[in-house]
């Protein structure tokens, strides 16, 4: 084989088990300068910062190598039953500072580096991070690993090595422009390429039938195909010993240069195949929420999940191996439709490869897999064309019929004469076109379906899926999200951190409940002030980052308030500009005396995919409004708006410590869960929220007095969309809100152009899918209680150190436990 056999060592040394260089400062010295002059090839004095992080970044990485290879060799001899997590994407954001965090060698780095003349922080903010992943489905898929190597829970993490992560935002006069995400540019330590475990991915063509002794079988003829190459990327857990993989595939093409071409002179046309196979992982889809018919991310999708699932059979696959005991020894948890191709892909793999029944290859199939949804937007379930899949995975198409067949005979003979019931349950569907719809598929095929925070469960079974949840309510299950401790208390927020280990000693970062233990100190008038201090600090390391980072100047004591997800109008960012506008609206028109208002700083951070024009339109008049409003002097000290672009995990690590309030208002029943207000809630923001997602569920914990609830109830929302909603009447009986929206398209924000926002202020006028309007009067009732609240700064500390004290449920360590016990072992 092109990459050699593997060898039985004889020498003692190579065969003693790998060990870490010693963690001491001279010890790490002694690796970042080997690091810097063999790995990097330069010198101390002629290195510049990304040699130096580079070189610094791998010698963290030997510290935990030992741990990576004797965790892989454990679960090679153990054969504890894993998790397959498939998952489109990973928004993992930096890793230098959490694999510092896992080994415990923060300390250690900085005085090493300091030795050097090198100060860390510089470094660290040389990383370029992954941005494998739109928002909160990538980024819960990153917590999620990061807190099963943290339980020293078998996993191994699928998906894509996107060559171009989520785009990068800027801002051009107000409005948002796109840039590429070369995040590769400036080198990669942290993912290791294993080319001699590639991966052949077919695709096209067509199948046939042949004769296999007395039986017929079926198999497909593929037309062309491309390499998996895996990158393998290391998930650290806590302090713990344990580093689990993330298995990335990047494709190639399978033949570099097709030599009869290349020969014949035609070099370009050798070239294109493989450009043409590169394109598979060229780019992520910009996409959030809404479903983009595109054959490339159909592409997309099979690749990974062939490549992950033909990965997988092979590690288990030894001699004595029986396939039957798959389930045994793996749940592929499906997050999102995304991966749900992986259903008919094994069931190839089983019955035309291994040549099974039909029904013991489904037997096994249903036992492998679970499915999680993250959506209630109806135009966010995703239907792949027939013609599409056809044209692409014919052998798939056929078998995802014949699983829908038996099913439906199934449906037909448990409810004989309901004809409606069971075409409202095909997996193929006729409208509007022909196409498959692939919640369905995941939702026949897996052996759980949950959804992401109790009412989004709940509103799964009963609006999304009501047929199905009918016919198997055993299978429908809640697991509410969570959030890593790690990387969003603990790293991002030392000073909060050291205040509670000083109070309750280091075990909470990896037993959240214990954060009940600070109850009491919201009494405690000492705690309260140090409190505060922590949260002042982290304002001013977050002003000072927005200076250097965005030319942001922002000043004073002020309520810092904040807006951060990305931008849709479900979410309601114009609701919150609505808000500001009236203020704003209200201290120049000299409604208010200025003075009585609570000084405000609001931030937003929102990206709005490429193709989204309304949400496009959005950003534009939140920069307009800011510009307006932060150089009037008559709300000067009242009220200022930032709005950095290219908002990610890295900045959210420093905007939530520094939050005062956490602005979580989209529509009820339109968020699933949400995940930043948890965030928030555990950095001792208080959340003004609607009820929805998991807003109910923090609201339930921390109590209704310390959170600002407003806004319709999901089933009011049901109701007045049936009656008939019309927005106008709202503008018209309510002065506030007419004279903000007036504002608007009075050209106040536009320089007197008054078509400036027109596509905003129309859609709001006479549309409102997502009745920001029948809000608004709510919502400046809250924001009042706020205000109010927050002129009682002991009163308001007390709030938030409850909000931290309540709020350890959404530990995504206790979302892994959720999963395990209804899920993974149910
Ligand atoms: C989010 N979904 C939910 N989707 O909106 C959020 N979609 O409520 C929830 O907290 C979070 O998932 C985690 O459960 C998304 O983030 C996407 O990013 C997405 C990406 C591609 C296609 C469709």
């Amino acid at each position: 084989h092109r990459y050699g056999p593997m060898t039985t060592p004889t020498h003692p040394l190579a065969l003693a088990p790998v060990t870490a260089p010693p963690a001491t400062v001279d010890g790490f010295v002694k690796e970042f300068l080997r690091e810097l002059n063999t790995g990097q090839g330069v010198a101390l004095s002629r290195s510049t910062v990304n040699d130096q992080y580079l070189a610094l970044a791998r010698t963290v990485r030997h510290y935990l190598m030992a741990r990576w290879l004797e965790t892989t060799r454990h679960q090679r001899e153990t054969k504890e039953k894993a998790v397959g997590y498939l998952s489109a994407e990973y928004l993992l954001g930096r890793q230098l500072g959490n694999a510092l965090l896992a080994t415990d060698l923060g300390e250690i780095a900085e005085k090493a580096m300091a030795a050097c003349g090198l100060d860390l922080v510089t470094l660290r903010a040389q990383e370029v991070e992954p941005g494998l992943g739109n928002g909160g489905l990538g980024r819960l898929a990153a917590c999620f690993v990061d807190s099963l190597a943290t339980m020293s829970i078998p996993c191994i993490g699928y998906g894509i090595r996107y060559e171009y992560g989520i785009f990068k935002q800027t801002f051009v006069d107000g409005r948002q422009v796109e840039q590429p995400d070369t995040w590769l540019s400036l080198g990669e330590p942290w993912g290791f390429p294993h080319p001699e475990a590639a991966v052949q991915v077919d695709f096209g063509g067509y199948t046939e039938t042949y004769r296999d002794g007395d039986v017929e079988r079926t198999r497909w003829v593929p037309s062309w195909n491309v390499l998996g190459l895996p990158y393998n990327y290391m998930v650290p857990g806590y302090q713990n010993g344990r580093v689990n993989t993330l298995r990335l595939w990047s494709a190639q093409a399978t033949k570099a240069f097709d030599l009869a071409i290349f020969n014949a002179g035609d070099y370009a046309e050798a070239v294109r195949a493989q450009t043409f196979a590169e394109n598979i992982t060229k780019v992520l889809y910009p996409e959030d929420s809404t479903p983009q018919g595109k054959e490339l991310r159909l592409q997309q999708q099979y690749f990974f999940v062939a490549c992950s699932i033909r990965d997988f059979i092979n590690q288990v696959m030894e001699p004595g191996f029986d396939l039957h005991d798959l389930p045994e020894r793996v749940t592929f948890q499906l997050n999102d439709t995304h991966p749900v191709i992986a259903v008919p892909e094994l069931m190839r793999i089983l019955v035309d490869e291994h040549k099974w029944e039909w029904d013991e290859a489904w037997d096994v199939t249903k036992r492998c897999f679970a499915y999680t949804c993250h959506t209630l937007l109806p135009e966010a379930l995703e239907v792949w064309p027939v013609d599409l899949l056809g044209r692409l995975l014919p052998r798939h198409l056929e078998i995802i019929y014949q699983i829908n067949d038996a099913f439906l005979a199934e449906v037909r003979e448990r409810f004989p004469n309901d004809e409606l019931r069971a075409r409202s349950m095909s997996i193929v569907t006729d409208y509007p076109d022909r196409s498959v719809r692939m919640a369905y598929l995941a939702t026949v095929a897996g052996m759980k379906v949950n959804g992401v925070a109790a009412l989004h469960s709940q509103l799964l079974a009963d609006k999304v899926l009501p047929a199905f949840s009918e016919y198997w309510p055993e299978k429908f299950t809640n697991v509410t999200n969570g959030v890593t401790p790690r990387r969003f208390l603990r790293l991002a927020n030392p000073w909060l951190s050291q205040l509670i280990t000083d109070a309750l000693g280091v075990g909470w970062v990896t037993d959240l409940d214990r954060l009940a233990e600070l109850e009491p100190y919201a009494q405690d008038e000492d705690f309260r002030k140090a409190f505060r201090e922590a949260k002042q600090t982290n304002k001013e390391r977050l002003y000072a980052l927005l200076r250097a980072r965005d030319g942001i100047e922002l000043s004073g004591d002020h309520l810092l308030d904040v807006m951060v997800k990305r931008l849709h109008e479900y979410k309601r960012q114009t609701l919150k500009i609505l808000h500001i506008v009236s203020l704003y609206e209200q201290i120049i028109h000299e409604r208010v005396d200025p003075t009585t208002i609570t000084p405000r700083t609001v931030v937003f951070g929102a990206k709005a995919a490429p193709g989204y024009r309304l949400a496009k339109e959005i950003i534009y008049l939140i920069n307009k409004v800011g510009e307006t409003v932060n150089t009037d002097p008559r709300v000067a000290g009242r009220l200022q708006i930032a709005f950095p672009a290219n908002y990610n995990v890295t900045l959210a690590e420093k905007l939530i410590p520094a939050a005062d309030l956490s602005e979580q208002i989209s529509l009820a029943g339109m968020e699933a869960s949400g995940t930043g207000n948890m965030k928030f809630a555990l950095n001792g923001a208080l959340t003004i929220g609607t009820d929805d997602g998991a807003n109910v569920e923090i609201r339930q914990l921390v109590g209704d007095d310390n959170f600002f609830g407003f806004g319709m109830t999901e089933p009011e929302v049901a109701a007045l969309g049936a009656s008939g909603y019309q927005p106008g009447s709202y503008y018209e009986s309510n002065p506030q809100l007419k004279a903000a929206i007036d504002l608007i398209a009075s050209g106040a924000f536009s320089g007197g152009d008054r078509n400036a926002f027109e596509p905003v202020v129309s859609n709001l006028l006479y549309h409102d899918r997502f009745m920001a309007l029948a809000d608004f009067a709510s919502y400046v009732d809250a924001q009042a209680a706020v205000e109010a609240a927050y002129a009682d700064q002991e009163a308001w500390s007390k709030m938030a150190i409850l909000n931290v004290a309540r709020t350890g449920f959404f530990s995504s360590d206790r979302s892994m436990r959720d999963y395990l016990s209804r899920i993974w072992r149910a």
